[in-house]
């Protein structure tokens, strides 16, 4: 009987094998071609081959990894497919398949967290592993202090080449000399937001030089106008629960929605460009939301929904498949984790701690606490309103530094002539809504802290500092986020006076 075509296969690669040892071997191919060879000089000599076999194999194996970090802009952490089937609370909306299969192929960390919710100081942490004070980008459309060095320096000193494909919102330049590729502004034309084509270009012309890549789309970012809306429907919607449900946010959501799907399309371009070149095995691929969207309580806030990303990564044979991590961890862990995974040295004096034992023992803690802080002044429309947060597993306790004052920005202004989501939830509360006046009514004017039992109440909507027994939640975080702040050179309402001084933008909306 014929052994079957999988039996034959290994046969016929053992016999391969031995011939190219027999071919390869010096001892075998000789110039003494009358020596006689024991059997113990046979086995030595089968013995070298197999081990320098190996040894190649092992250079392959442990050769440096390409990253692809994948930005999303303005996505809800809950609106990621995962994320969403995860938990009862969140809206069970997205539809987001090829991230699913991400997921599946990799590790979901539960708990990951930028340090604001707005683009700019966003990135500049997370691509210099330093805090957005410190590091002197914290308001939106700041500038890092020169000098300052990126993932760039780091991963470009390593041998890699780095590159960026799609929105910048970083500066200077010196800071961030990425490679520059695809398209920088959001336009509607083409595959992508972000140019898929160059981005697969570069990733085939990479030549075996590993390669860091990040891609940062323009999906979700307002205005919501690309994606295919039939994917969702208005009457069928499912209104975040912390949200007000109305006729019109319910067809925002539906445009938000089709955006979050058409991002969830581009990372299967970039999926189909990897397998495409044979790279996904030594590629460690992320998947990140960067921060809330463009609603309110979310982006623009220290609330979960604005603060907490999806992170998702995937190294196929290094890091186990469908797993989940909870361990707390922050953007600026990113960049020193990726580093200890391509066996460099994760530089010392910036914040971020790595966690690569996290990725390899999901059930490790990381940090203790998350921190949160945001500027408002210059961002458009922007009141002087700085806030501060602190988390830990299970409470969140923010300071609001000037709660005297009105929180204003572009999405505050028409409130009362009715215009925009916030002027939409006004007028349902002038037809009765008591919980849209209310809602309304926080986002301008807040107490002096809020403190929020994020395990009952993920979305924090019940603010417990009145509470009985908050004084001891207060004072075991209170100590933690000041000497934080104080390690920051963060002086609180001073820093947010001096914004404009961290800002080199065209755009200025500082008086
Ligand atoms: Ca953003």
């Amino acid at each position: 009987m014929f052994a079957s075509n999988s039996d034959a296969i290994p046969t016929f690669k053992v016999f391969s094998l031995l011939i190219s040892l027999l071919i390869s071997y010096p001892a075998f191919t000789g110039q003494d071609q009358n020596k006689t060879y024991s059997d113990e000089d046979i086995v030595s000599g089968i013995r070298a081959s197999l081990k320098s076999v190996i040894d190649s194999k092992k250079d392959h194996y442990d050769s440096p990894p390409n990253v692809i970090l994948f930005l999303a802009d303005d996505t809800n952490w809950f609106d990621i497919g995962p994320y969403d089937r995860l938990y009862k609370y969140t809206p069970k909306n997205a539809i987001t398949p090829n991230i699913d299969k991400l997921a599946r192929e990799g590790m979901i960390f539960t708990s990951a967290f930028t340090s604001t919710a707005m683009c700019s100081p966003t990135r500049q942490q997370l691509y210099t592993g330093i805090y957005p004070v410190k590091n002197g980008a914290y308001p939106n459309h700041g500038d890092a202090y020169a000098g300052t060095k990126s993932l760039v320096h780091y991963f470009k000193d390593s041998g890699y080449q780095v590159a960026l494909a799609g929105k910048g919102h970083i500066a200077p330049q010196s800071v961030y000399p990425f490679k520059k590729i695809g398209k920088e502004a959001k336009d509607n034309s083409g595959e992508s937001t972000f140019g898929i084509e160059a981005v697969s270009e570069f990733i085939s012309d990479s030549h075996n030089k590993p390669y860091f890549l990040v891609i940062a789309s323009h999906n979700t970012h307002g205005p919501w106008s690309r994606g295919d809306r039939s994917k969702y429907s208005a009457k069928n919607i499912n209104v975040p629960s912390f949200m007000i449900d109305t006729p019109q946010f319910r067809n925002d959501l539906v445009r938000y929605y089709a955006e979050v799907s058409d991002l969830d399309r581009e990372v299967g371009l970039v999926e189909n460009a990897l397998a495409a070149n044979g790279q996904k095995d030594n590629t460690i691929f992320i998947f990140t939301s960067e921060h809330g969207a463009g609603m309110p309580f979310a982006k623009f806030t220290t609330y979960d929904a604005g603060l907490k990303v999806a992170f998702i990564m995937r190294w196929p044979n290094k890091i186990n498949a469908d797993t989940k991590s909870d361990a707390l961890i922050q953007y600026v862990d990113v960049v020193p984790t990726l580093l200890e995974l391509a066996n460099k040295q994760a530089p010392e004096n910036i914040d971020g701690k790595s966690f690569k034992k996290v990725i390899f023992n999901p059930d490790l803690p990381h940090r203790d606490l998350v921190y949160g802080v945001h500027t408002t002044r210059n961002i458009r429309g922007g009141s002087n309103y700085p806030i501060r947060s602190i988390r830990d597993k299970t409470h969140k306790l923010i300071l609001n530094l000037l709660h005297e004052s009105k929180f204003e920005n572009s999405g505050t202004k028409g409130i009362k002539l009715g215009r925009g989501m916030l002027g939409d939830w006004y007028k349902a509360g002038q037809a009765g809504n008591e919980r849209a006046l209310e809602k309304v009514a926080r986002v301008t004017k807040r107490p002096k802290m809020e403190l929020y039992n994020i395990q009952n109440d993920p979305f924090e909507e019940y603010n417990l500092i009145d509470e009985p027994g908050s004084e001891t939640i207060v004072e075991a975080l209170l100590p933690s986020l000041i000497a934080w702040m104080d390690d920051q050179g963060d002086l609180g309402v001073q820093t947010e006076l001096e914004a404009c001084d961290h800002t080199t933008a065209s755009y200025k909306t500082c008086p």
